[in-house]
């Protein structure tokens, strides 16, 4: 099949209205249905384990059901619509969200009752399914619950992998990556779609045909088989899609001669090198075959979503009579999430082109008002270069497309803007440096894309000052701001359902579930006493059960009457976990110093981090180790652990967070003024109440500005003066606060173990082998954050004003919905509106 009939809605399909089950006994029945006769497990067993699939399948029928009459509905009206395209997806678990978005869940909490399950149970047998890495993922997935919502036409495409991120273990020597089978036991999620396949090339040449049209033949062809996950809008019955390719081979691939001749390994030779493109998330590429199947994995998903994205649009038009290649993108938006699906612009152009017959100028038009692009980091190692070696050898013809287009753009800048001449060469698609010619993606992305924006105020400012000046003289209307937002649904609403119910009393509404800027009614009440202690009690239910989960995986019992002070993301550098971990020696180091008498004014704390490592980033693995190793010490140092506990949560992942945040109350947001785009954690903590320490950056700027900065302890350097720090640095001319070298020195002295971490402490000094003069600002800001810290120390001790600015936290919330984000999306790029099925 090539999904040539996948779209036409055929006369064939029986009307009859299957009734789903709507009272909890019904319900009951329909879960014990699924039970015994979906065969993945033996009928004479009823675990919870059973009981979760049977729920999800149960679950699963009313998410059809509203699917289906979404997709009818999208198809009869046939509005513009959009398509997400994104590497990654941090989905988590979606059963709590799913019987939430219905509000389905005391009928199935009843119906599991009944049945002799309790639902909290139930829900907790689900696999997370993690294919992201971190906020980026976990961004897209935000997104589809609000465009779901919100009632938009748009969908994501993404690939399903087999193995996503990886399981953290933390053992003696650090952490420890084990690969995550998300689909060990099947996903009862997802639908398999045997009529949606699409042939996706690889390698092969280009043959110019007598009329001077150019094909790309040959090479090697995997099939893209189409898995649809449903995403429910909350309280709407629009449910939209979240396809993700698969890879397989053909039967035909399969050599039957070779295999019968003995020969098993090359018979099924092209059969693994299929499922290779989706066996995992972000394979390594250090080395030329992890970057070849990286960038195989990005084509992989271009080609089969823009192959769907154009069947789709030809079947609707054609059924309404005759149209023109000009009017698509008056029905097709794409987003690249970041530069990863790059690749889509020059496999749109060769769709148009080489099989729709479209001429150049034509097909840019419409690929140019089609693809808007957001840039996620300014770091430069994080903006992908591709070898032109490599992309010839897999994309001859998109190479021969990527080169005309950075021809015409200099052309272009030649003729209207010569002024810009001296900068060309870093403006330009290719960079052809003889040593190593690469491919620039996301000066790709600007040059074709009719949007370009960032995620926070101050990264799109950085990226129109910054990395993409250059280009603002020549499209000054091309670069916009959208600041990234969380889904209060399941950040707020059902993760942390004691706090919502107070909300809701407070406000009388619960319509803050969908329109999170009512959160602001909660600002006449900070003072209110009555308020303070229900929010108070919502808070230690929440530390309390945080408390046993900490029990639970890390052995270590922490004191819920201490501030539990929170760093959960990916291990960087410029996320600056190990200022934090060096503040926290710190503390230990003056605790030990202090008399009995003295220790009991102090404030206690218990520090906690999580987080996984890139399994290659050594510095990252060793930060892992220096805060498990400080743990070991501190919370085993009977003079002092009950002033303070450093506890290390391990495999960090959307599950874990959803228990961390509710009840946490300090979180730590501390990265190098600059470096991070946005971050949306840091809204998550917020607007569960929790208070921030940390740097004018990102979004924290924004959030500061919303909850008011006497409710915000900010410290470090800004944004527009760290390159004049780090030039200081370098001359040396940094002189480093005694505090900051008394705590290197104390782990220097061996207290915390015998590892070797003088890699990670050089990195932090001058021009050692391994340091890089300390590049992330550690030691300038150390002594700020201190002092920040003390001033939350001394805060913690005034419990109704902590309970006061953790209202207005919450209170000043409200901006950073992901629904506030996605409608601005729709309105400012993707010129998109409401779709909602009657
Ligand atoms: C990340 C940024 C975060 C931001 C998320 C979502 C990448 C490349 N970027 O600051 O580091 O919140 O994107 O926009 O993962």
């Amino acid at each position: 099949s090539n999904g040539k009939n996948a779209y036409t809605i055929s006369a064939k399909v029986p009307a009859v209205a299957i009734p789903l089950a709507e009272e909890p006994s019904e319900i009951a029945s329909n879960i014990n249905y699924h039970a015994q006769f979906s065969p993945h497990f033996s009928p004479f067993k009823f675990e919870s384990e059973q009981a979760f699939y049977a729920t999800a399948e149960s679950v699963r029928d009313r998410l059809i059901k509203q699917w289906n009459e979404t997709y009818l509905h999208f198809h009869n009206v046939n509005p513009k619509q959009t398509y997400y395209l994104s590497m990654e997806y941090l989905q988590g678990r979606a059963l709590t969200n799913a019987v939430g978005n219905l509000n389905f869940q005391d009928a199935y909490a009843d119906a599991l009752n009944k049945l002799g399950h309790k639902f909290e149970e139930v829900v907790e047998q689900e696999k997370d399914a993690a294919l992201g890495n971190g906020g980026l993922g976990r961004l897209a997935s935000c997104f589809l619950d609000s465009m779901a919502t919100l009632n938009l036409p748009a969908w994501g495409y993404g690939l399903r992998y087999k193995y996503g991120l990886f399981k953290q273990r933390i053992t003696r020597e650090g952490q420890e990556e084990i690969a995550e089978d998300w689909l060990e036991k099947f996903s009862p999620w997802e639908v398999v779609r045997h009529d949606v396949v699409f042939p996706v090339r690889f390698f092969g040449h280009v043959e110019v045909n007598p009329n001077g049209s150019r094909k790309w033949v040959d090479g090697e062809i995997v099939q893209a088989l189409a898995y649809d996950v449903p995403i429910p809008g909350y309280k709407t019955k629009n449910t939209i899609s979240l396809r993700l390719w698969e890879a397989k081979a053909c039967a035909e691939d399969f050599n039957l001669f070779e295999f019968n001749d003995g020969q098993y390994e090359s018979a099924a030779q092209l059969h693994s090198r299929a499922q290779q493109i989706c066996a995992v998330l972000y394979p390594g590429d250090a080395t030329e075959s992890g970057k070849l199947l990286r960038l195989k994995q990005q084509f992989f998903l271009c080609s089969a979503s823009l192959q769907d994205i154009i069947l789709r649009f030809k079947e609707r038009k054609s059924e309404k009579g005759s149209w023109k290649w000009s009017e698509f993108p008056s029905k097709v938006a794409v987003q690249l999430n970041d530069t990863h699906p790059t690749l889509a612009i020059p496999e749109l152009m060769r769709l148009l082109m080489d099989d729709e017959g479209l001429g150049w100028d034509e097909a840019w038009d419409v690929t140019t008002r089609t693809i808007a692009y957001t840039n996620h980091t300014v770091l430069p190692e994080a903006l992908e270069k591709w070898s032109q070696a490599v992309m010839w050898k897999i994309l001859p013809r998109h190479m021969e497309i990527i080169e005309e287009i950075d021809k015409r753009f200099i052309a272009m800048i030649r003729s209207s803007q010569p002024d810009l001449e001296s900068k060309l060469s870093s403006m330009q698609i290719m960079d052809n440096n003889p040593q190593k010619p690469v491919v620039r993606m996301a000066n790709l992305c600007v040059v074709s894309s009719h949007t370009v924006n960032g995620v926070a105020q101050l990264h799109s400012d950085i990226l129109k000052s910054e990395l993409f000046a250059d280009y603002v003289s020549i499209w000054p209307t091309k670069f916009q701001n959208k600041t990234n937002g969380i889904t209060p649904r399941r950040w707020l609403r059902f993760c942390n359902p004691e706090l919502s119910k107070i909300i809701t009393k407070w406000l009388k509404t619960d319509q803050w579930v969908i329109n999170l800027d009512l959160l602001v009614g909660l600002r006449q009440f900070a003072d209110n006493e009555v308020l303070q202690t229900e929010w108070a009690s919502a808070k230690m239910a929440n530390k309390r059960r945080l408390a046993r989960y900490v029990l639970q995986v890390t052995g270590v019992s922490i004191d819920v009457n201490s501030l539990f002070d929170i760093q959960v993301k990916r291990i960087h550098e410029y996320k600056r976990q190990l200022l934090n971990i060096l503040g926290a020696i710190y503390r230990y180091k003056k605790l030990k110093e202090m008399s009995p008498e003295e220790r009991k004014n102090t404030t206690c704390r218990t520090i906690m981090f999580g987080g996984k490592a890139f399994a290659t980033y050594t510095n990252a693995k060793r930060i892992v180790k220096l805060v498990n190793d400080v743990g070991a010490v501190v919370n085993n140092d009977p003079e002092v652990n009950s002033y303070l506990k450093v506890v290390f949560i391990p495999n960090y992942n959307v599950s874990v967070a959803e228990m961390l945040i509710p009840g946490s109350e300090l979180s730590q947001h501390i990265s190098t003024a600059g470096m991070e785009a946005s971050g949306t954690s840091n809204m998550k903590f917020s607007l569960n109440g929790c208070l921030i320490i940390g740097t004018l950056d990102g979004a924290n700027v924004e959030i500061r500005e919303e909850i008011g900065e006497e409710n915000f302890f900010l410290f470090g350097a800004k944004a527009d003066e760290v390159p004049r720090l780090r030039k200081e640095r370098e001359n040396g001319l940094f002189k480093p606060d005694p505090r900051f070298e008394e705590a290197k020195e104390y782990i220097r002295s061996g207290v915390f173990g015998s590892y070797d971490y003088k890699p990670l402490l050089e990195s932090l000094e001058g021009n050692s082998g391994y340091g890089r003069g300390d590049y992330f600002l550690v030691g300038h800001d150390f002594p700020t954050y201190m002092d920040a810290q003390a001033r939350v120390d001394e805060a913690y001790k005034n419990r109704k004003k902590w309970q006061k600015m953790s209202i207005l936290s919450t209170a000043g919330s409200g901006k950073f919905s992901s629904d506030r984000t996605i409608a601005q999306y729709a309105k400012e790029i993707w010129n998109i509106g409401e779709c909602r099925i009657p």
